[in-house]
């Protein structure tokens, strides 16, 4: 696998234009060329999309700038690994082979110079999250998709649109994300001890690089409020903000 290594999450790229979601595309875009010049294995752990449901014949055409960067970094070299989170679990082989290099359906360990990096979306993870969990056995569920593929493309990214908009908030009070840190902390634990260096998730909207047990758990922040993305050389890991002043 080419380094470095680049892993973003959450961008969150939304259903509607704005000019927030312009400025937000335009410093992806940066970032995305960078890769290109720079060489090197792109990860995107999750939650690309706001809203990503592939239909056997339809993609949706809000995207399509986006598209054509992705296609465009793949063809220049660079290999991208999709791991698909809560918001676009429902790809099909538009994502799999003609965008991506790989996608994974789940969480997955890979090893790069001696290093081993648990890579998961990170959402399910937390003790109380028992209806997320329910929740999420029903809409991955082979029937629910195949249902909801029957719907009409307008009619399926409306009611997705309408649920997104929906107690969506990715901002939460310190005390609330302290204690999602410290839940992902005992996650991490468990994994490192099995031998990973880097538990490296997103899904919670928050920067962080702690020690855990000799490795370290990363939390990749998110392209909402952060524009953030971990990098590996080769040798040293690193979670930094993407700077652009364009
Ligand atoms: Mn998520």
């Amino acid at each position: 696998m080419e380094t470095p290594l680049y892993f973003i999450s959450d961008v969150h790229l939304m259903l509607n234009t704005s000019p927030e979601e312009e400025s937000k595309q335009k410093k992806l875009f940066s970032f995305l060329t960078h890769i290109s010049n720079k060489g090197g294995t792109l990860f995107i752990i999750g939650d690309f999309f706001e809203f990503y449901f592939e239909y056997p014949s339809v993609i949706p055409k809000v995207y399509f700038l986006v598209f054509s960067k992705l296609h465009a970094l793949k063809e220049s070299g660079v290999d991208i690994h999709f791991l698909v989170g809560n918001h676009d679990y429902w790809v099909q082989e538009f994502i799999t082979s003609t965008l991506t290099t790989k996608t994974h359906l789940g969480e997955t360990t890979i090893t790069v110079n001696g290093k081993t990096f648990y890579l998961t979306h990170g959402d399910g993870l937390l003790t109380w999250d028992r209806g997320y969990r329910a929740l999420k056995s029903v809409i991955r569920n082979r029937v629910f998709i195949w249902l909801y593929r029957w719907l009409h493309p307008t009619l399926g990214y409306k009611i997705a649109d309408w649920v997104s908009h929906q107690g969506q908030h990715y901002i939460h009070t310190d005390e609330y994300n302290q204690k999602v840190v410290k839940e992902l902390k005992v996650f991490a634990e468990t994994i490192t001890n099995e031998g990973a260096d880097f538990v490296i998730c997103g899904h919670y909207h928050q920067m962080v690089d702690e020690p855990v047990n000799g490795g370290r758990l990363i939390v990749l922040g998110d392209w909402i409020q952060y524009f953030s993305y971990g990098v590996f050389d080769g040798r040293t890991m690193e979670l930094k903000r993407w700077k652009f002043d364009a």
